[in-house]
């Protein structure tokens, strides 16, 4: 066994430290005990990495409009098109869109090359659709992209505030910090400002469930509440900050009355919330998607900051306003300027910053100007201005909103090349040449997470087939666009070393990231880099925890700024034709679109296809029944989902996973269904509501199917391919009536050479096995009604010798063989737990999620599970007092 590599998580935006050893094949990932991020702890989808290393599905070869190239031939043929469309309409016509997945290098070049020599900014990122409000917010207050905070912080603040962030799926070890932090100091409160009920309400002291982008209003009024009781910080408005009274005066208007009216809230929780924050010493604020994803985004963000600042609970152990980042290097993106409205290294397009970035890389063609931002770009590309796009790391026909019109978009652009590591994305069919990139455990490079703490990527197993790098994919194109010089690169530390020094050109104080400190790093330093909060520099030579302890802030005059923020409600309302608000977002064990941890059969066990969650009332006036299929439609598109009824939900709202698309599903993206509306100011999509219609999705008939080997299913039908280690799976339904379901197999899915035994059962059910030289090859369930299979009895059944006798009878019945315990739904990913044996266990004494773990070890690994193991002992508790 060799001795551990010490990496990073490429999921959440957490960044823990990953340690990998490997030992002949195999390869196992635990966490790293010596990050700072994580001290050794992974949740679900970090311990799951090692199950994503196959190459199953990956692209391997470079490809150009359809043909397996070399790699001479596919750069040449990406310089030569792209210098062919620059030369005969200008820069202005080609784009870049990047993701916060790549390695602080691979973007540090991308984005030299369009912005510094190819001559137009337009680079844009996904990041536009997950941390540009953020940043806009930071930068009105402070003068720059600084998230003050560190993780430590969730361990010593009085109240942690989540605001629209469902941490305990989406950052669940920060999220877990917290909670051990809250169990060990009884006095913390954790408030939950969210209006659905998630996970991360599990230990919550108050939940406000508010109206749907109504943030803002909150904010304000606790600044007026705490203004009126005398509970500002005045010293330190006065010395540290500009603008109060203008805050002030716009919050003015926000009684706790107006603001329970406004947010749809019992007064007495408006009043809780503030009454908290008075009594309290240190607030934490850490906020997410629901506060970004919206088309007042940066005014919701301000008017979080506002409340920090005039509170004065910033710059000290356990406060400040902490924008929670996604990506693992979504603040990498930010610092080398991966945003078509920044330059690089935290500088704009000021005459001064131009100037200066353009003489440090000897930039020839230096854009002068902001180029255009994702949502801007792609509808460029649909109107042609923008002829050639070159899309890294990132799958905009799932992500986009009114995604169907970026298909369409992409459809007609004369040239679309596509980065990536797997051969098959929604984004990646649609692409003239697609380029192999290194994936996770690959590639070499750094990624900065949301407590601006640098770590490093490092790879430990060889590039496999013709997968490069993207730091060097991009240098060599731009090599053969001529700028050899410029893109000398033969290592990634030349490239964190030159990233480094631009930092500190002539910063002298007066950019927040600075990591000058980093930039003579030769590539030894930079291989045994080990984690560190920026800046690092003179002033702070190992890093820096918590920034503006001092009181100085970036705008010129050394103060931040408060802003006078009026409240907006979301830009579309619920009409009469679409009455309700579509809400998305993630999933505890889904990674985005699915490319990597869909490939995952632990990972899709915890939920196996795409749901619509649904208050039981709304569902009710709809005549929708649990696990029912269902239409939701905009005016831009429509999906099917299936019914999930819930009271975690408001009512009214209604909430979509954002995960599933063409590859897992027939009609599953809900991106189709999003309004290409923005923030004003930072460009943000409104991902967080859509005026949407629900109604039932009438199927005639439900079946699930497992077989070896892969099939397509028909067009036409509802499926979802469910991800299993031993058999392919679809879970599928029809509104056509079928009246030969064995011919109907034969034609979809072959049935050839089988030995073949089926059931009709009454109700229009109708069974079928089929098996091949010792081996089931294909099992078939149909009903008209949803079905109730043991799939873990059926999938057993694929690695066994055909059964006979009463386990073939269960085998064709879809149940476990007799004797057998059945499994249900898998709520321990780790362990592979289910419902039922969960339930069972509590049934026979046990009384605590510690007694659970103890008993069948579920939720002993990374503990993503808590939250549902205590509900689950929660409804136990119910049922026995009912
Ligand atoms: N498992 C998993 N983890 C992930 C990811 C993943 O794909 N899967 N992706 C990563 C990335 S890139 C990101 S950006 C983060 C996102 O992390 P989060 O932002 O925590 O995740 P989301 O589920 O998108 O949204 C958070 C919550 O915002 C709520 N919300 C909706 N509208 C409003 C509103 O008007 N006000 C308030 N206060 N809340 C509202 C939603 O109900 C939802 O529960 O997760 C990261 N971590
Ligand atoms: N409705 C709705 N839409 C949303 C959101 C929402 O909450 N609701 N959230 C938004 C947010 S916050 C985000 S961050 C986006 C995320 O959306 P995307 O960025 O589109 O999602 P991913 O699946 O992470 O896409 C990453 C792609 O890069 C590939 N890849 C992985 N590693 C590498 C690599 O090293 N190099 C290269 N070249 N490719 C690689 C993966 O296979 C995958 O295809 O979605 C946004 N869209
Ligand atoms: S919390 Fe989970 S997904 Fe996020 S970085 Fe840590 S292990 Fe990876
Ligand atoms: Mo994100």
């Amino acid at each position: 066994m060799s001795a551990p590599h010490c990496t990073t998580c490429p999921y959440c935006g957490v960044g823990c430290g990953v340690a990998v050893t490997t030992q002949g094949d195999g390869i196992s990932v635990s966490g790293d005990a010596t990050h700072p991020a994580n001290g050794g702890r992974l949740c679900v989808k970090g311990s799951a990495l090692a199950e994503t290393l196959d190459l199953q599905g990956r692209l391997l070869q470079p490809q150009v409009d359809g043909h397996q190239v070399d790699w001479p031939q596919a750069l040449e043929t990406v310089a030569r098109r792209f210098a062919q469309i620059i030369a005969q309409h200008g820069p202005q016509a080609v784009a870049f869109y990047a993701s916060g997945q790549l390695l602080t290098e691979d973007y540090y070049v991308a984005n030299k090359l369009m912005k510094g020599f190819i001559g137009a900014a337009n680079i844009d990122t996904n990041s536009r659709l997950c941390m540009a409000s953020a940043v806009v917010g930071y930068k009105r207050a402070f003068g720059g992209d600084a998230v003050p905070c560190s993780y430590q912080d969730v361990e010593l603040t009085d109240v942690a505030i989540l605001c629209g962030s469902n941490a305990a799926w989406a950052h669940p070890i920060l999220y877990q910090r917290l909670m051990r932090a809250r169990q060990q100091r009884p006095a913390m409160k954790v408030v939950v400002i969210d209006p659905r009920a998630t996970a991360s309400c599990d230990d919550a002291d108050l939940h406000l469930a508010l109206r749907p982008g109504s943030d803002a209003a909150l904010f304000n009024g606790a600044l007026h509440w705490l203004a009126q009781q005398g509970l500002l910080d005045e010293t330190f408005l006065q010395r540290h900050t500009e603008g109060a009274s203008a805050a002030l005066q716009a919050a003015q208007a926000w009684t706790p009355q107006r603001v329970a009216q406004y947010c749809q809230l019992p007064l007495a929780q408006v009043t809780a919330f503030f009454h908290l924050l008075a009594e309290a010493k240190n607030w934490l604020t850490l906020y997410s998607m629901g506060v970004n994803q919206s088309s007042s985004g940066a005014d919701k963000c301000n008017a979080i900051i506002n409340l920090h600042l005039a509170g004065g609970r910033i710059g000290r152990a356990g406060c400040g306003p902490f924008s929670l980042t996604g990506q693992p290097n979504a603040m990498g993106g930010r610092e080398v300027g991966g945003l078509a409205n920044q330059l690089a290294a935290h500088m704009g397009f000021g005459e001064e910053e131009v100037d200066r970035v353009r003489r440090f890389w000897q930039a020839p063609n230096i854009a002068r100007r902001p180029g255009l931002n994702a949502v801007d770009l792609f509808r460029a590309v649909a109107d042609g201005t923008v002829k050639a796009v070159w899309i890294m790391g990132t799958n905009p026909v799932v992500s986009l909103p009114d995604a169907d019109r970026v298909r369409q978009a992409l459809k007609e652009c004369p040239l679309v090349v596509v980065s990536e590591v797997m051969a098959d994305t929604d984004t990646a069919a649609l692409a003239h040449i697609r380029l192999p990139a290194l994936a996770w455990g690959e590639k070499e490079g750094s990624v900065t997470n949301s407590e601006r703490c640098i770590s490093r990527q490092r790879a430990f197993l060889p590039p496999p087939g013709e997968a490069r790098a993207d730091w060097w994919i991009l240098s060599q194109v731009a090599q053969r666009m001529g700028y050899g010089a410029a893109f000398d690169y033969r290592h990634p530390a030349e490239i964190f070393s030159e990233h480094a020094a631009l930092s500190g050109f002539e910063n002298q104080g007066t950019r927040a990231f600075d990591i000058s400190g980093l930039a003579g790093l030769d590539r030894q330093a930079w291989r045994q880099m080990t984690p560190l909060q920026w800046p690092v520099n003179a002033q702070y030579p190992t890093g820096c925890q918590r920034l503006f302890a001092d009181g100085r802030f970036f705008h010129p005059d050394g103060k931040a700024r408060l802003l006078p923020i009026a409240p907006r409600l979301p830009q579309h309302a619920p009409t009469l034709r679409y009455p309700l608000v579509l809400n998305t977002g993630r999933i505890r064990d889904q990674w985005h679109t699915m490319t990597r941890t869909g490939k995952t059969a632990r990972l899709m066990r915890h939920i196996s296809e795409p749901f619509c969650a649904l208050h039981p009332q709304d569902a009710a006036a709809l005549d929708i029944a649990d696990g029912e299929l269902t239409r939701l439609a905009t005016r831009h598109g429509w999906m099917i989902a299936r019914a999930q009824l819930t009271t975690d939900q408001r009512r009214g709202s209604v909430f979509v996973p954002m995960h599933w698309n063409d590859r897992f599903t027939a009609q599953g993206r809900v991106d189709s269904l999003i309004p290409p509306v923005v923030d004003a100011l930072s460009g943000q999509p409104e991902s967080k509501h859509a005026p949407v219609r629900v109604s039932r999705w009438p199927a005639c008939w439900q079946a699930e199917i497992f077989l070896r080997g892969t099939a397509t299913p028909p067009a036409g039908i509802y499926w979802s391919r469910v991800t299993q280690a031993q058999a392919t799976h679809f879970i599928m339904a029809g509104q056509q009536p079928v009246a030969d379901w064995e011919a109907w197999l034969q034609q979809h899915f072959g049935l050839e050479g089988l030995t073949l035994q089926s059931a009709s059962l009454s109700q229009y059910g109708y069974h079928l096995i089929g098996w091949r030289r010792g081996e089931v090859q294909l099992a078939f369930y149909v009903r008209r009604q949803a079905l109730a299979l043991d799939r873990a009895a059926i999938l057993a059944a694929f690695e066994q010798a055909p059964p006979s006798g009463p386990p073939r009878l269960a085998l064709l019945a879809g149940r476990a063989a007799p004797g057998q315990a059945a499994q249900g739904r898998t709520v321990c990913s780790c362990f592979g737990i289910g419902e039922p044996q969960i339930m069972a266990a509590i049934a026979q004494g046990c009384g605590s999620t510690e007694a659970l773990g103890e008993a069948l070890r579920c939720g002993t690994n990374c503990g993503s599970c808590l939250p549902e193991l205590k509900k689950l002992l929660a409804q136990h508790a119910g049922r026995q007092v009912a």
